[in-house]
């Protein structure tokens, strides 16, 4: 059987493991959160989370690639067209997705989500980037209602998965969803909600939150923070069909004043975007954490990592956590029963 290693509240994660189900693959999940240990290395050299274990026991790293390789090996159901052409379109379309939409977004996560600022210049060379992205979006996808045209494909997932934190991000940091104004978007997301394999993601990844704020050492009040924003992102472009966690994120987010222990950091950015609420001590992350966070988001070089400031799934909560969890000696993988 296929076992997909990493954890479900992770987007690269969560693309994989929905072509998983919508291909109707047995698989199985292996729990491991970030940092990779060297049991995980030992899997995907480069510690990135997910990777794939195909049915033979090989490893394969990145998120692209095994959803290629699923399609060759599993062409049942298909996710791409036959033709060339349409194919190479479908795969322009998840690259610019990933390039320069998802990644560059990625920078802005630690001020968008976790109260930790970037600097003007990661701004500004964040949004060059998304501009390539919601360009090229708009020229190259069909939304017809499908990222590439009628049928849905493997450029779906991606889309599904990253449009709403990228829309979240750049109404955080930049006062406007540079998503939200692409004709189709807000329909796309709609339908792939819908799907029994987004409901079941979802779901998973609203089990899997807490754990991941735990196993990256934060403590239990910005545990439940990250389960509002992760409730918030799945409103996605529309707002209405939120968890409850969404709805209180929603108020905490909007009006600093409704959770009993926040308020509204001032400062020229974040008063502009309006979003960001901050507990009233700094996010309960360890202080060597904080100030590598910080550092990062100030583009040191030294810390800079990957695409740049770190983010959420990827870079700096990662960074984050990387302390915590050697100090406790939680263990960091274990089996998840399906
Ligand atoms: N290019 C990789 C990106 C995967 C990625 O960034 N995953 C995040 C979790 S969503 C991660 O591994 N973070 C841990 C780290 O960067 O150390 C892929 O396509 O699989």
């Amino acid at each position: 059987m296929l076992r997909l290693h990493g954890f479900a509240s992770s987007n690269y994660h969560n693309v994989v493991k929905l072509v998983l189900l919508e291909k109707g693959i047995e698989f199985e999940e292996v729990t491991a959160y970030p940092p990779a240990d060297d049991a995980y290395k030992a899997k995907n050299p480069t510690g990135k989370f997910p990777c794939l274990e195909t049915e033979d026991g090989s490893l394969l790293g990145e998120t692209k690639v095994m959803l290629n390789y699923l399609e060759d090996a599993y062409p049942q159901v298909p996710l791409l067209p036959a033709d060339p052409l349409r194919r190479a379109r479908v795969r322009e379309l998840m690259e610019l997705v990933d390039l320069y939409l998802e990644l560059p977004a990625r920078r802005l996560y630690s001020q968008a989500l976790f109260n930790v600022a970037v600097s003007d210049e990661v701004k500004r060379s964040a949004r060059a980037q998304l501009e390539r992205g919601v360009v090229g979006l708009r020229e190259r996808a069909r939304f017809e209602p499908y990222v590439a045209g009628r049928e849905l494909t493997l450029a779906d997932f991606g889309a599904a998965i990253h449009f709403p934190l990228i829309s979240l991000t750049t109404k955080a940091i930049y006062g406007e969803d540079r998503l939200g104004a692409i004709p189709g978007v807000r329909r796309q997301l709609e339908l792939m909600r819908e799907r029994p394999s987004m409901k079941r993601v979802l779901a998973d990844r609203r089990v899997d939150v807490p754990k991941f704020a735990a196993a990256s050492g934060v403590g239990a009040g910005e545990g439940r923070r990250w389960v509002d924003l992760f409730g918030l992102a799945e409103g996605g472009a529309r707002d209405e069909q939120g968890s409850l966690g969404a709805q209180r994120a929603r108020r905490r987010l909007s009006d600093g004043r409704a959770a009993p222990g926040l308020e509204r950091r001032l400062g020229p950015d974040r008063e502009a975007s309006g979003l960001v609420a901050l507990p009233r001590e700094e996010p309960d992350l360890p202080r060597s954490v904080r100030a590598g966070l910080r550092s990062a988001a100030r583009g040191s070089p030294r810390r800079a990592h990957g695409a740049g400031v770190g983010g959420v799934l990827r870079g700096s909560l990662c960074r984050a956590s990387r302390g915590h969890a050697r100090a406790s000696a939680r263990p960091h993988q274990h089996r998840v029963a399906r």
